[in-house]
């Protein structure tokens, strides 16, 4: 079924011309090179591939072919140049490929596909038969891709009970019954799916690691965790665990958790070696500690670089790495007296540390100072650590966007945290050149995100959303692509290259980002969503309890005052010119004013309307636009098969509607706390 093979959906070519072309090149395959388990991968995608794409099954020989044979051979040629990554620069990693389109004297068409690695040849399979479904010719085939990112990871919210923290499509594939899951099948196909974007890493279980998913380190539990690894493997993906900063103490081995003590030591170390001796390329740790309630050093009076560095110590011996969440804050504060600020709490923990770390931790730090909301500040501590390797976070799973019922194309916003110059090390120091290393040449660094997906037959419940996910894979190999190019590349590859289809759904995604924006929390200042499960408004919801995330709204004005002057002082975490930028409510931009600022309903933005007027055209518009999304999808009906098609149309209907309470609820609160009527007359109560 189309929506469960994703993008991965291949069509018969119906152009016969084109595919007898192909098949002359594609039907006969040498691999020049040793048979590797990545490798047999690949060729198994490449045969698969092209049998569903020509209709033929390929010849594959393997051998490398002697000089006479070569200079006239066609056909696909697949070789390994290791050579190619021997000039040390980050634009030339290992997991890069070529393509090469070649004529023979006598004629015969070939095709080079060399890989810098066997992982590099899988790639360039995935990438080929993407190039070939879209309708390119064979000489039109020429590329040189390496991704820029080297740890292209996804984290995996999922819990042994079978439960997903923040999911939204299901239950998880990967567990039921605190148990790993007996049915590998749909495991696979998972791995499948993120090696055909490039990820290259994945850690399998929450970052709240309860008490079944503690003993996952266990000798008991291994060998089933080691079961996962193989598969994952397979498709050159390296696993990683979720680990409990308390579990020698909470597995009872020992009576303390202190990262100093040297049992707790000895412990993390025999471990690694258990660990290691199920799986022997095992990826490394992902730690959430002293953070919503979770254990970490703070408790026996340690800092964290105390704590990652006991970890990596115990991992050092295997290359494995500790990837370190910077999503450490106290859940339990209360800041109206304005000395402890949410959104400083990375930095401020973790940039007094900086050059502390072994070289195997990386800091992982979400992208914004708060909690993946619609639109937040680029974290101010990314590219604050000059000699710490870190790893930026997104979020594909649509916490505070919609869950998946609503829909929001994310990659906009993701590419904009990429681009953003943090000026750290002086204009050019954008948050892409941070997660691929290249600002501070760091040993180690990439990007994480936390997924989608979970049992239901469309992985991630929303058809729609499954564009975040391809889009995320496709944005870490190369951030220079386009949200366009994405949107484009994944609504051919999942619906058929119909350009009146795709137009239609481009047109959608690239729109749905600002349309969610529209009818939410406006201008930056976040969250006004129910506490808890965080779907639909509740303006106050929060704005009473102690999780540290206010609007501040009263009857004369609204937002958060972050800066040096009068505030929380948070603006200056920021490298000039940014700290200056946001410091002045005359510069700081329209979408984060209410971020950084605390100002009345009449203040004048800088697109000449009042934050009230703003506030309710915004909410106006957007559920208005969400209506339209709704009909833009019924032109597709009978275009697009009819499962899919019903699917979506549910969904956005649901979404129209929401929206409207969404406007009404925003809208009526403000003009009840403001007193100040809507221009347009439009908002009663
Ligand atoms: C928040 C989620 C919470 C996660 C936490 C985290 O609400 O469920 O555990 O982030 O990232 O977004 O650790």
């Amino acid at each position: 079924l189309s929506m469960y093979k994703a993008w991965l959906n291949v069509q018969l070519i119906e152009d016969k011309e084109r595919r007898e072309a192909y098949a002359s090149l594609l039907g006969q395959v040498s691999v020049e090179c040793k048979p590797t388990l990545v490798l047999q991968t690949a060729l198994k995608e490449l045969q698969q591939g092209i049998q569903a794409l020509l209709g033929i099954a390929a010849s594959v020989k393997e051998g490398s072919a002697s000089r006479a044979e070569e200079e006239n051979a066609g056909g696909l040629r697949i070789r390994l140049c290791p050579e190619a990554n021997t000039q040390g620069e980050r634009s030339q990693r290992e997991d890069g490929f070529e393509l090469q389109y070649m004529q023979a004297a006598n004629g015969n068409e070939a095709i080079y596909l060399i890989g810098g690695s066997d992982k590099g040849i899988m790639y360039g399979v995935f990438h080929l038969l993407r190039m070939v479904a879209s309708g390119k010719r064979a000489a039109e085939l020429n590329t040189k891709e390496s991704p820029a990112n080297e740890l292209r990871m996804i984290n995996q919210w999922d819990n042994a009970d079978g439960t997903i923290e923040r999911g939204y499509a299901g239950r998880s594939i990967f567990y039921g019954n605190g148990r790993i899951a007996s049915d590998l099948g749909r495991i696979r196909d998972y791995a499948r799916l993120l090696a055909s974007i490039g990820l290259n890493a994945i850690s399998i279980n929450n970052v709240n690691v309860h008490e079944l998913e503690t003993r996952f380190i266990t000798e008991e539990q291994l060998p089933e965790v080691a079961r996962l690894a193989d598969l994952f493997r397979a498709y050159g993906i390296a696993l990683f665990l979720s680990v409990n900063f308390a579990a020698p103490l909470q597995l009872g081995e020992r009576n303390t958790a202190d990262p100093l003590d040297a049992g707790v030591q000895s412990w993390w170390k025999d471990t690694a070696a258990r660990i290691y001796s199920h799986i022997p390329d095992f990826g490394g740790f992902v730690v959430k500690a002293d953070s919503e309630h979770r254990p970490g050093p703070f408790t026996y009076g340690r800092d964290h670089a105390d704590g990652a560095n006991m970890l990596a110590e115990a991992l050092a011996d295997y290359s494995g790495l500790v990837i370190w969440r910077c999503f450490v804050y106290d859940c339990m504060q209360d800041w109206r007296d304005r000395k402890t600020d949410r959104a400083r709490a990375a930095y401020d923990h973790f940039k007094p540390l900086d050059g502390r770390f072994r070289s195997n931790v990386l800091l992982q730090i979400k992208n914004g100072p708060m909690d993946f909301q619609v639109r937040e500040p680029v974290s101010p501590l990314i590219g604050a650590l000059k000699e710490t390797n870190q790893m930026v976070e997104f979020q594909i799973t649509q916490e505070y966007t919609g869950q998946q019922r609503h829909l929001c194309y994310l990659v906009p916003q993701w590419k904009q945290v990429l681009d953003f110059d943090s000026y750290a090390q002086g204009e050019g120091s954008q948050v892409k050149r941070i997660a691929d290393g290249s600002l501070y040449g760091t040993a180690h660094s990439g990007i994480a995100a936390v997924s989608n997906i979970g049992d239901e037959e469309s992985w991630t419940g929303h058809i729609l959303a499954q564009a975040n996910f391809y889009g995320y894979g496709r944005l870490v190999w190369n951030p220079e692509l386009t949200a366009e190019q994405i949107a484009l590349e994944w609504a051919a590859a999942t619906f058929g290259y119909n350009p009146t289809v795709t137009t239609v759904i481009i047109g959608m995604l690239m729109k749905s980002w600002a349309i969610y924006e529209a009818y939410t929390a406006p201008l930056g200042v976040g969250w006004m969503v129910a506490p808890n499960h965080h779907y639909g408004p509740d303006v106050d919801g929060y704005e009473y309890s102690r999780w540290g995330t206010y609007h501040f709204a009263d009857r004369d004005g609204i937002g958060v005052d972050r800066t040096q002057a009068s505030g929380t002082g948070y603006t200056s975490q920021y490298s000039e010119p940014n700290a200056s930028l946001y410091e002045n409510a005359a510069t700081c931009p329209d979408e984060l004013l209410l971020f950084f600022h605390h100002v009345p309903y009449t203040h004048i933005l800088q697109s000449g309307k009042t934050v009230i007027q703003h506030i309710y055209d915004t909410h106006f518009g957007g559920a208005d636009e969400a209506e339209r999304l709704r009909e833009q999808w019924a032109e597709l009906e009978g275009q697009i098969d009819e499962a899919s098609f019903v699917h979506v149309a549910e969904r956005l209907a649901e979404q129209a509607e929401h929206a409207k309470h969404w406007r009404d609820v925003i809208n009526t609160y403000f003009f009840r706390k403001s007193g100040i009527p809507d221009a347009d007359g439009r908002v009663i109560y």
